[in-house]
């Protein structure tokens, strides 16, 4: 995601670089360049194609894609004031695993945390309502499970571990 976001950023870069550099020489020579050259339909066009690829290929792994089949894991996850209760210790590897969030009395954020210590992916957890996140692990390892949501005192003790095996 990281280096999408570098290469996307560095192709803009060279977009604007190359429109103010034209800018400059159309200045200097009367206005007979390539700003002038370019039919300004195509530009929109390009422009557009461009914005759809590049949301396109950033969304790709949208978390929020639910699958439904037999090979789903279904992980209930409940927080309360001031812990995660979740129903499964361990999870596969390479299968979609859909966490069903919610809440015992306010709203918590469930964040999933890497063996790395990377955010995976976060959900909002509300009272009254199921939130569904999908997601599929690539690596086995301890995985934890945070609050992503300011919810009193105790905030920063809900923390509870789940295990991602290989099958
Ligand atoms: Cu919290």
């Amino acid at each position: 995601m990281q280096l999408t976001v570098l290469v996307v950023s560095l192709m803009f870069m060279i977009i604007i670089a190359l429109f103010f550099i034209s800018a400059i020489r159309a200045s200097q020579t009367g206005g007979s360049d390539l700003t002038a050259k370019i039919d300004r339909s195509h530009l929109f066009w390009g422009m557009l194609a461009f914005g759809f690829a590049v949301t396109l290929v950033s969304l790709w792994e949208w978390p929020h894609r639910i699958t439904s089949g037999q090979n789903v894991v279904t992980v209930n996850a409940t927080g309360a004031q001031w812990s995660w209760g979740i129903d499964k210790e361990e999870v596969p590897v390479g299968q979609p695993v859909v966490f069903n969030v919610h809440t015992q009395d306010v709203t918590h954020g469930l964040g999933v945390v890497d063996p790395n210590g990377r955010l995976l992916f976060q959900a909002q957890g509300m009272p009254g309502y199921v939130n569904k996140v999908e997601h599929i692990f690539k690596q086995a390892g301890e995985y934890r499970v945070i609050c992503m949501e300011f919810c009193g005192v105790g905030h920063h003790d809900m923390i509870t571990e789940f295990k991602v095996v290989a099958n």
